[in-house]
This record gives C-alpha cells, structure tokens and sequence, in this order.
C-alpha cells in the first residue's frame, strides 16, 4: 500500500474523504501579488516605497525590469500547485515612449501584462496605487484636503476601473480591483471626521464610474495602523466595512491589519453571513504588519477552515499580500502561496460535520481531543498526492537555488 493509500484510508477512519478534498483544490485559485517580487517597487516612479509600509531586506536579485519579473514569476508558479491568478498593482505600468502619469494610466499600459496573462490561461487582479507617488501629500490621497491632489487620486481610481475591465475582457476571468489607501496621522487629529467625509465622497465618485459589476469586482481593504502613522488611520475597519455594504462593494481583510490579539479567521464568519463575497490578504503579521511570508502556521489554518466550513470556497477572493527582501525572492512566493493551499487543503480533510456536531451537543471534551489528535494525522501524504497530481516537485529549494546561481546573482 502506498503511503498515499494509508493515509486515505487513515482519513476516511476519521469519516473524511480525502478524494473528494482532492478534487475541491481543483477549483481553488489563489492570486498571487507581484510585488514580492521587487520589494513593492514597480516600474512607473523612482519614488521611494512609501504609505506606511515597508519590505526590509536586501537578499539578492530584485526584478529591475518587467522582463525579469515575468520570468521570476513563471519560475515561482512553475513552482505552486494548482490554480493561480496574477495579482497586479497600476505601478507596474509598462511604458514605452507614451509613459503616462497615474492619473492618466490606460489599458494600453498593461498590454504586456495581459499577452503574459493570456499565454498562461490566468486571470490578472488589479490594485490602484495610492502611495510611492509625489501626489501623496501630507501622506493622504483620497481624503486630501487639497482638491488637486484629492481629485488626482479620483481619476487614477477611475483609469484603474477601466483597466480592471480590460483585464477581464482580455482573459475571459473577473477582475477583482482592490482599494486601498494609507492615509493617516503620525499623530492625533484635530478632526477624524473631515478625511473620512472626503474618502466617501472620493470612493463614490470613483465608484459613479459605470462599470460590469460581473467582470469587475472593487473590493476595499481596512487598516488599523502603518509606519509613521500611528495615530490615525482614514480607512478603518469601520469604514471599510460600512462603506463595503452601503455601496454594495465587497470588503477586504488583511490579517496583518488588526491590533495584535484580533484574529481575522474569527471575522470571517460574520462577513459571510452579511456579503455575497469577501476578500483576504493572507500574510503573516509578526508583531506589527511587518508582511513576512505565510507559514503553515495555527491562523493560517484557522482561516482556512472557516472558508471551508462555511462553504465559501466559491465567495472568497484569496490573494496573497507580503514582502520579505530577506530571503530569496521566489522561494518566498513560493512558500508562502503553498501555505495558503495546503491549509485549505488541512481544512478540506478535517471531519467538519463531526466537529460541528460534538459542539452542538455541547461535547467539547471530545471536540478539544479530536482536534488535537487530528493535528496529528497523516496529512502530509496528503499534501504530497496533491503536490504530485499538479505536476509540482515537493522539493522546490532546489530548482529556486538553480535559478538564484543562473539567473538572480547576475542583476548587480
Ligand atoms: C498595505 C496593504 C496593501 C499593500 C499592497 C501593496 O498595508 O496591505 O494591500 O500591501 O497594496
Ligand atoms: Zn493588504
């Protein structure tokens, strides 16, 4: 019997299927963020990384160029099991001689992006960028007081709906377009309510823009805090989850965007109960929003199960949001994005409909020692058929560790 067998059949002991939790990662697709792959870089400013947030590291063999970023990304997908899909943000922006200010970005600028897309049969997600841009003023864009810098960040809302609608015509798959601001005060405002009046009313101008809300779907991504501005934060929680319902957009949770003890897997179910879909960022928060590489780690899991449990496999957008410079770029996305799929693939092979009943039966004795023992299960054997039913190697070190000696050490 091969390892694979016993495990199945250790698994079906437990009730479960494992065939059946095989072919549910099918249909999981997981969009991938290209900026791990330049330290949130891009290609259309010189400006430093700025908004609050930071990629620290200098590990070798940052992609310079959009040519060495699509080839960094085929290594890494050549790399991930199972579905993917291109998560892009509007600073990589490919120019020739028709280079364009943010505010005036078109499809034609991504063009590059879709025949990569389209030669790879994935879908491509989109995200405005509102930070790393001389029109960040003061550290606000969309809640700025100045009307010019206020209705520069409108229009590149705007050019960025209309790019997400080519993205989606182009490749035949949804866009998922993700706003996200950081505007805030270093320290405490005299008037929390006047720059989050001015991002209401920037988000519904953007918003006013006619867009295929079957080919396009904005979601908004909340904060709590970022680097040099930790007093005040214009899109909270609150008003990304009030302003998600009230206009009908889907809300975006970051799991490195709360305060410390605040789980996000714990958010997951109440957001179900209220939307149609929902949105992560999956990263690793360690101690701050410090976006290290996911790990197969208790949250991780966590989360992971509550998309499954409830269902929700079908109305859950899952992108992945980190950046660590420290280590070998590729391995990162890598590791990371295989986290994500292997934790769903935990939760898949969890007996959920027995967890659910012991609890219902007020039996927590025996929930709390299933569970642990189920911690131990043969889930690795599991993780190595699905690993090999997608044609992916077990052991990507080393074709990572090839390509950082043939490739990543030449770009000094
Ligand atoms: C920042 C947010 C945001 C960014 C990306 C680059 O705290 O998480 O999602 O990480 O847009
Ligand atoms: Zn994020």
């Amino acid at each position: 019997m091969s390892r694979f067998d016993e495990a199945k059949s250790i698994y079906a002991s437990y009730g479960v299927d494992a065939e059946k939790a095989l072919a549910a990662m099918e249909d999981v697709t997981v969009s991938v963020h290209c900026w791990q792959g330049d330290d949130v870089t891009g290609f259309d400013t010189a400006d430093a990384l700025s908004g609050g947030i930071q990629a620290t590291g200098n590990y070798p063999g940052k992609a310079r160029t959009p040519a060495e970023l699509m080839a960094d990304l085929d290594k890494a997908f050549s790399l991930i099991p199972g579905k993917v899909k291109l998560n892009l943000h509007a600073c990589y922006a490919i120019f020739d001689s028709d280079r364009a200010d943010r505010d005036a970005i078109k499809p034609a600028h991504f063009k590059p992006w879709v025949d990569y897309a389209k030669a790879r049969g994935i879908g491509v997600d989109f995200n405005p960028t509102f930070f790393s841009h001389p029109m960040v003023k003061d550290n606000l864009t969309l809640s700025s007081p100045d009307e010019a810098v206020r209705s520069f960040w409108v229009r590149h809302g705007i050019a960025c709906l209309k790019i997400s609608e080519y993205f989606a015509a182009e490749t035949g798959v949804p866009c998922v377009m993700n706003i996200w601001i950081p505007d805030g005060y270093k320290d405490i405002p005299a008037d929390r309510m006047g720059p989050r009046a001015r991002f209401k009313k920037s988000l519904d101008e953007i918003l006013c823009t006619p867009y295929d809300k079957t080919k396009v779907y904005v979601t908004l991504e909340s904060k709590v805090f970022g680097i040099g501005l930790e007093s005040y934060t214009v899109g909270s929680a609150e008003f990304c989850l009030s302003y998600s319902t009230k206009a009908g957009v889907t809300p975006l949770m970051d799991n490195g965007h709360y305060h410390p003890t605040e789980v996000v897997s714990d958010k997951i179910s109440s957001l179900l109960l209220f939307n149609d879909r929902i949105a992560l960022h999956v990263t690793r928060p360690v101690r701050w929003d410090s976006d290290h590489v996911v790990l197969f780690d208790d949250e991780t899991k966590e989360i992971a199960k509550e998309i499954v449990r409830n269902n929700a496999l079908s109305r859950v957008f899952i992108a992945t949001d980190y950046f660590d410079a420290s280590i070998n770029r590729i391995s990162a996305w890598v590791t990371g994005v295989r986290n994500v799929k292997k934790a769903l693939l935990f939760a898949l092979l969890q007996p959920n409909e027995k967890l659910r009943a012991l609890q219902e039966e007020g039996r927590m004795t025996e929930l709390m020692a299933l569970q642990e023992d189920l911690k131990t299960a043969p889930f690795g054997d599991i993780w190595h058929e699905y690993l090999s039913r997608s044609q992916t190697p077990a052991d990507y070190i080393g074709a990572v560790k090839e390509y950082e000696e043939k490739v990543l050490v030449n770009r000094t």
